[in-house]
Formats: C-alpha cells, structure tokens, sequence
C-alpha cells in the first residue's frame, strides 16, 4: 500500500477512535452527573438550586488534561522569584496599597495581620484580581471528580460549591475559578471559601470575586484562623553556607531552634554578622540545597504553608512582602 494511503487510514482511524472515546466519555459522565445530583438531593440542596446547577453542566476534557499534564517543577528559586515577583508587580502592590490604605488599616487591626502579606498573596494569587480563571467552577469539578485521581476531594469541593451557590453569594453565570475550581481573587476552594471567607462590606454576600474589601478580609481570616501573629514577621535571608548536618534542614516542627542558638549550627545574618539573641523560633530552610539561598523562618510562614504547601510559594509571598514594606 502506498504511504500515503496508509497514513490516510491512520488518520481517519484515529479520528474515529478518539470521537467515539470522547462519545463514551461524554455518556458516562452525563451517568456520573446524575448519581452525583441523586447524592446532592439526598443532602438536602434545594431543587431549584438543583435544576439550574444541573443544567448548567458541561464535561471539560480541558481541565482532567490540565490536571493529568501539572508541570513538574524543576526551576531554581531564582528564576521563581523573577517570574513571580517581577518589579512591574511590585509597583501595582505598593500602588494599590495606597489606594486602599484605609480598608488596610481596619483589616490589619480586625484580624492582626500585616497588610503587606495580604497584598501580597492577593498579587499572588490573582495578579490583584485581574486573573481569576474563566473556567465554570461546578463543571471543572464535576469532571475532575468523575476522572476520578482525587474523586473524593473533588466531590467535596463540588458539594460546598454548591452550598456557595445556595447561600447566594454569587449567580451560576458568574461562578467561574481556575480549572482546578479555585475561585476569585484570593482562589479559595470552595472548602475554604466555606470555612474563611468573609463578608466585609457587610452587603450578605461573601464575594471573593468582585469586593476588595471581602477578599482582603477573606485573605487576612484565613492567615488568623491558621494561627498568624502579627508580632511577627515570616523569617529572614541567612548565611548557611557553613552548615554541613543537613539533617538540621526542614520545616518539620522537631528542627525548630531558637533563633539565636542557630548560631551554634555556624549559621550567620545574610551579612555575616551573629543573628540577634531573641526568643523566637526558626526553622532552618534551603529550597536549593547548598548552593541556593538559605532562609530562617518562623511560626508565620508555617501558616504560609497552610495556604500552599510549595516553599517556593511561600518564600515568594514573603518575598513580595518585604518589597512592598521597602517600597511605602
Ligand atoms: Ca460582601
């Protein structure tokens, strides 16, 4: 046969093959729909949350692709810090800082978090809103939990996403969020939108996608409600170069020291200089290893952590903090 042909079939093959995957995809999932909407009504959502919710449902092979295809990360702290942290972002923060000086101010004193580190997880997470995600949220869930990876997790969220449509917080054409279902400016899963989000302008709507006030409020709950102090500040840059026991390394909560006695371990201040003798716990952390930059954190980036499990993250969050706190 000729090449040409061959290849032709191939193709046409293929085509059929993968349309008729998707066919059966799709009709699996409209069964899997169904089950999850008997389990919604057992749970006691009203039908005509149901009915609008149900309607509104599409498979989105997209995101079970964006799900299945997660980079694994391999990039040094540096070149982290430069894409997340570029300087044209730590103008808007200051900027917006200032703009919002006032609300700031009232949330910093309601919930005892300094306000650099809210906006900085706001530019964080949604470049201060303007990336939110436009992927339907009860849709991305729904097919995450049907691909089944996490069928669990995802079902949970999709019942609390639903619950967040029943309370009214926001209208199904507008309950939009990441592929992975995370949601508005601060990208709370639903979970976490349940358990922190907060109505600050005090209007009956907890809206995370639309009100500065709500977010910044919602960011800073969640910071106190895993255990913030704003006593403190989240860590310092340190010279760790000396250290040879890498068993000393880590965030796991038997290597915190006293910051002080770090000395003893022949850790310095970025400058060289002793650390100051005070009474607060730090854990010793190299994202790099030897040859990057070592860091001393405290209590507060722990719960950094509680919001994202990446240390890259957090140390980018702590990062863009201590530019905007240079930058006022
Ligand atoms: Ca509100």
């Amino acid at each position: 046969m000729k090449k040409g042909v061959t290849l032709w079939i191939c193709f046409v093959s293929f085509y059929l093959f993968s349309s008729n995957v998707f066919a059966q995809n799709e009709a699996e999932f409209a069964l899997y729909v169904e089950q999850l909407f008997i389990e919604a009504k057992e749970k006691g959502f009203s039908e005509d949350i149901l009915t609008q919710a149900k309607a509104s449902i599409a498979f989105r092979p997209t995101v079970v692709k964006a799900d299945k295809s997660q980079p694994e990360k391999r990039i040094t702290l540096s070149d982290y810090l430069s894409t997340r942290v570029p300087d044209w972002k730590v103008e808007q923060a200051v900027s917006l800082y200032q703009t919002h000086k006032e609300l700031i101010k009232q949330v910093e004193q309601d919930f005892g978090v300094q306000g650099r580190f809210i906006v900085a997880l706001w530019g964080n997470e949604s470049n201060f809103g303007k990336i939110q995600g436009k992927h339907p949220v009860l849709s991305s869930l729904a097919s995450l939990a049907f691909e089944g990876r996490r069928e669990t997790l995802f079902k949970t969220q999709f019942f609390a996403a639903l619950t967040i449509l029943q309370e009214g917080h926001i209208n199904l054409e507008a309950f939009n969020g990441s592929w992975a279902g995370a949601m508005g400016q601060s990208q709370f899963m639903p979970t976490n939108f349940l358990a922190y989000a907060v109505d600050y302008d005090n209007d009956g709507k907890k809206d995370i996608w639309n009100s500065v006030p709500d977010v910044l409020a919602s960011i800073a709950n969640f910071l106190k409600q895993h255990g913030w102090n704003d006593e403190y500040t989240w860590g310092r840059q340190v010279d760790a170069s000396a250290v040879t026991d890498s068993s000393i390394v880590g965030l796991d909560k038997r290597l915190s020291k006293p910051i002080h006695t770090w000395g003893e371990f022949n850790v310095t201040r970025y400058d060289g200089q002793p650390l100051p003798n005070v009474p607060i716990k730090a854990w010793l952390l190299m994202p790099d290893g030897e040859t990057g930059r070592h860091y001393l954190v405290y209590d507060n980036f722990q719960t950094l952590m509680r919001w994202n499990r990446s240390s890259y993250f957090g140390i980018s969050v702590s990062y863009l903090s201590e530019r905007i706190k240079k930058g006022l």
